[in-house]
């Protein structure tokens, strides 16, 4: 598929001869365990469906869709929090082998307007409702400044207006095609199954294509270490479409298992604790930012814990002190950390692994065809025991971004290897520890914000002359975004910039959350920003505060 770069043959051969690629699309392996698991509870909140109701309602949408125009390779951007609709909508395009493009509800114009030309989604998912932002004026406002209005896809009720449709009420009535019509279907499983975004450094997220042969290797293999027993409950509280709880291992480990999935769409810890009580939640995928809410929360002791077996928690440094504190507060658990990414490659700590080494570390890769390494500046490998750079390549970790060959170009080695910008240390037992970035980003409780997008958009701010972003530790987050900011004439101030950003359609998420204001950047002796200097500077100012706070 144009934009896509394709894996190499002779790689191609190798996973497929190994096994780890089942060359059929995903919408058939996802539809095969529908079937197998028919009268099991597929979804167990806040609705109840078996895994037979949700074929049948996903195979009635998919068929609609397709009469709407919606087939192979067809793009579609989806913008829903975490609700069944997701899921029927995910199951209907993988049935279809159309591709979604995962976005976070907290996205804005300045993201989605861009995905959806980017990609040229023939459609966009959006809710009816949810939370205080109007969804469905924003989908007029994306439909009418869209190249190609896509069609409107709505969970919940439609309006009238020409260009929008129900996706409950699809997934509810008859279609006019009949089965038959999704059966030939020309899928390719080396097409992409799915859109992810990157955590990327260089403006705007980039897409990153996973391909249907990856995608269903992906969970599979992370899902056969992860102790999943047909009578389980996932919690899905972070971002559904997000890569760690759609796929790493996630709903689709959870389907092909058998076992259920409850949704919350927030991870708020009244309501989060509330369903792993009330729904007997036996794993927890999260960010270590949802964990520290949750173990600080007043009312934590009134809500029943034990039936929790497995926590898996990625996207951020989850600290050692922290995951004592939460196997403390989930007496039956193991914390089971997940080092993952967008792009593909993933870590997992063993269950097995001796308790030190799960505390201590943030896993190892789940398939011997990952080829990961640390390297230094120079691209040599660094000896054992020391920090280097993780340039990693394997059967499901990407060969590029979609359409953007100049980052391609930054962004993989000649030898199809991505640097990941994450520097990791090996420690003895052959796991590894996360020690730090050197990319250009700020990881906000796992939502990973480019500075440069960020940075981009201030410049165009009348009073402000020089900007630079960097992260500013934060005890519940991890960290925030400081911008350190040279002015021009009159200050600006941190409102004023926001509203900035706001006007300007930036995910609220992403703005930064404290300014300081210089006459000058301390800079390298090539010229560079020191954002390092900056970074360390926010880090002191915030330590002294919190000290004299104390
Ligand atoms: C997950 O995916 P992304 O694409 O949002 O972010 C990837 C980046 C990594 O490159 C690394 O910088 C950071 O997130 N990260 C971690 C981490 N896991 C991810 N940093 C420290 N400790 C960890 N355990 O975040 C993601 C995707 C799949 C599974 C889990 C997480």
């Amino acid at each position: 598929m144009e934009g896509v770069t394709p894996f190499p043959p002779e790689f191609a051969a190798r996973y497929r001869a190994k096994g780890y690629w089942g060359d059929r699309p995903l919408g058939e392996v996802m539809r095969e365990w529908m079937r197998t698991h028919g009268e099991r509870l597929a979804i167990c909140h806040p609705v109840r469906r078996t895994y037979a109701e949700l074929d049948r309602r996903a195979e009635r949408l998919a068929r609609h869709l397709l009469a709407l125009g919606i087939g192979p390779r067809s793009s579609v951007v989806v913008h829903l929090p975490n609700v069944p609709e997701f899921v029927e909508l995910y199951l209907a395009l993988q049935y279809l082998g159309a591709i979604p493009l995962m976005t976070l509800p907290a996205h804005r114009e300045h993201e989605i307007a861009h995905y959806v030309d980017f990609i040229d989604a023939d459609a966009y998912a959006v809710p009816a409702s949810f939370g205080s932002f109007d969804f469905l004026a924003f989908a007029r406002k994306i439909r009418a400044g869209a190249s190609r209005p896509p069609l409107v896809l709505v969970a919940g009720e439609a309006p009238g207006d020409e260009g929008f449709v129900s996706l409950t009420e699809l997934a509810e009535r008859e279609p006019d095609l009949p089965p038959s019509a999704l059966a030939g279907l020309d899928i390719d499983p080396d097409d992409p199954c799915v859109f992810q975004l990157s955590g990327g450094t260089t403006g705007i997220p980039k897409v990153i294509p996973r391909s249907h042969n990856d995608y269903a290797y992906n969970s599979h293999l992370i899902g056969s270490l992860n102790d999943i027993r047909p009578d389980d409950v996932l919690l899905v509280a972070a971002p559904i479409g997000h890569n760690f709880p759609l796929a790493s291992p996630g709903v689709q480990a959870f389907f092909e298992w058998g076992a259920s999935i409850a949704l919350v769409t927030t991870p708020r810890p009244a309501e989060a604790l509330a369903v792993i009580e009330a729904c007997r939640v036996t794993h927890l995928e999260v960010v270590p930012a949802m964990i520290i809410a949750w173990l600080n929360y007043e009312r934590l002791s009134d809500h029943d814990r034990t039936s929790v077996r497995v926590i898996n928690s990625g996207g951020q440094k989850y600290q050692r002190e922290t995951k004592l504190q939460t196997e403390a507060a989930f007496p039956n658990a193991k914390v089971q950390e997940v080092f993952g990414m967008a792009e593909g490659l993933l870590m997992i700590a063993r269950l097995d692994d001796p308790a030190e080494v799960r505390h201590e570390t943030a896993g190892r890769p789940i398939c011997p065809d990952d080829e990961v390494y640390l390297v230094d500046e120079l691209g040599e490998r660094v000896s054992e025991g020391e920090i280097g750079e993780l340039i990693c390549r394997g059967p499901y970790t990407l060969r590029g971004y979609f359409k953007a060959p100049e980052v391609n170009a930054r962004a993989f080695s000649p030898d199809g290897f991505y640097l990941s910008g994450d520097l990791l240390r090996m420690h003895p037992s052959g796991n590894y520890i996360v020690e730090g970035r050197k990319k250009d980003l700020v990881n906000r409780g796992g939502e990973k914000i480019s500075a440069e997008e960020v940075e981009d958009m201030l410049l165009a701010h009348t009073a402000v002359k020089m900007v630079s972003c960097v992260p500013m530790p934060d005890p519940l987050l991890g960290e925030r975004m400081c911008a350190y900011v040279v002015p021009r004439g009159e200050p600006p101030t941190l409102e004023q910039l926001t509203a900035h950003l706001s006007s300007r359609g930036l995910a609220r998420f992403k703005h930064p959350e404290r300014l300081e204001l210089v006459e000058e950047f301390p800079l390298s002796p090539f010229g560079k920003v020191q954002k390092n200097v900056l970074a360390a500077r926010i880090a002191a100012a915030v330590a002294e505060q919190s000290l004299s706070r104390a």
